[in-house]
């Protein structure tokens, strides 16, 4: 029995209302935890049995922010764990929440790590670079502004969605000096840029970042013209089955993103692509700033690893 809050999530996230891969991570966990709330259950096989749909359903809902599976996983894999114990319903029930709480709490927790770390990368004087929203990144940028550093940012737009235009009006009302720019425009910008800082939606094991579509291309630009470029991300967007030779999957979005239905109808023989996600591998990127430590790309397998492999007898 999934709640109403399972479905209306697995809604939100899938058509954007919820967006950036740390917000739908906690996003997804919050619905766990209101099943917790919300469900009458019988018995706790019926509780564990709604828990894991729900956990499945939420994860369907978008397919690039690994950050989705891991954070329903540890949930998912914490309740495999208690389901063996057996006893009431209700013991199960707080167990689960406890660990929906933990998620969060270390969720929020590492973001603030993450904006102090990245912070200390920005000097005064200093262009930075942005593309798309996130929350990692906003973190740095305002920590480093919080500081009393003195220095400018360049936001993308951030078509289709236009996500730039959020990180812009955030980062203005903090009192950063913004401007946003066209993602035509990064290249001409990118001669006055001293550091690219983007968010992730995963990260592969060889190091390679997949974030919002165009990344790849202002990391290119930052690489001519010899910008540092960092990425800013909690370790819960390393991807455990890259390990093992799986590749993330690209979402591709709808084409109304991208045009209008008129026009869509009236030039239908045209094919209209709408990749949300690109790559940017790990040649182009110089550190990876983790509420765990700063990484070179190709350190991140190490962290993979402590994370995710099977704990060793003691
Ligand atoms: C958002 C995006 C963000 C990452 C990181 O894409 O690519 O850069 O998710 O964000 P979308 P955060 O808008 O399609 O979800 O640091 O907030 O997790």
């Amino acid at each position: 029995m999934a709640s109403d809050a399972v479905e209306s999530t697995y809604v939100q996230i899938k058509d954007m209302e919820v967006r950036g891969a740390g917000r739908i991570a906690r996003a997804a966990v919050s619905a766990l935890k209101d099943y917790c709330n919300k469900g009458r259950f019988r018995s706790t096989a019926e509780f564990y049995e709604g828990l894991f749909a729900a956990g499945d359903r939420l994860k369907s809902a978008r397919p690039t922010a690994v950050s989705l599976p891991n954070a329903v996983n540890y949930v998912l894999v914490a309740a495999r764990r208690n389901q063996t114990k057996g006893g009431p319903a209700r013991d199960s029930v707080r167990a689960i929440k406890g660990v929906c709480d933990d998620f969060l709490a270390s969720s929020l927790r590492a973001t603030k790590t993450i904006g102090e770390y990245g912070a200390k990368r920005i000097k005064d004087g200093d262009v930075v670079l942005t593309h798309c929203n996130s929350e990692a990144v906003t973190a740095v940028l305002v920590k480093a502004h919080e500081m009393g550093k003195k220095f400018e940012v360049y936001a993308t737009e951030t078509r289709p969605r236009f996500q730039g235009r959020i990180t812009a009006s955030v980062l203005a009302k903090k009192g950063l000096d913004v401007s946003l720019i066209p993602d035509s425009a990064a290249r001409v910008y990118m001669r006055k840029v001293d550091m690219v800082v983007v968010g992730a939606d995963a990260i592969a094991a060889n190091g390679a970042v997949i974030n919002k579509i165009g990344t790849s291309q202002v990391a290119l630009a930052a690489h001519e013209s010899r910008a540092r470029f960092y990425v800013a991300a909690e370790s819960y967007k390393l991807s455990p089955s890259t390990m093992t030779g799986e590749l993330v999957e690209i979402e591709h979005r709808s084409p109304l993103e991208v045009v209008p239905k008129a026009w869509l109808l009236a030039n239908a023989k045209v094919k209209v692509k709408n990749p949300a996600f690109d790559v940017t591998p790990p040649e182009y990127i110089d550190l990876i700033i983790t509420e765990r430590g700063l990484f070179p790309p190709q350190g991140v397998i190490l962290l993979m690893k402590e994370l995710y492999d099977e704990p060793r007898p003691a």
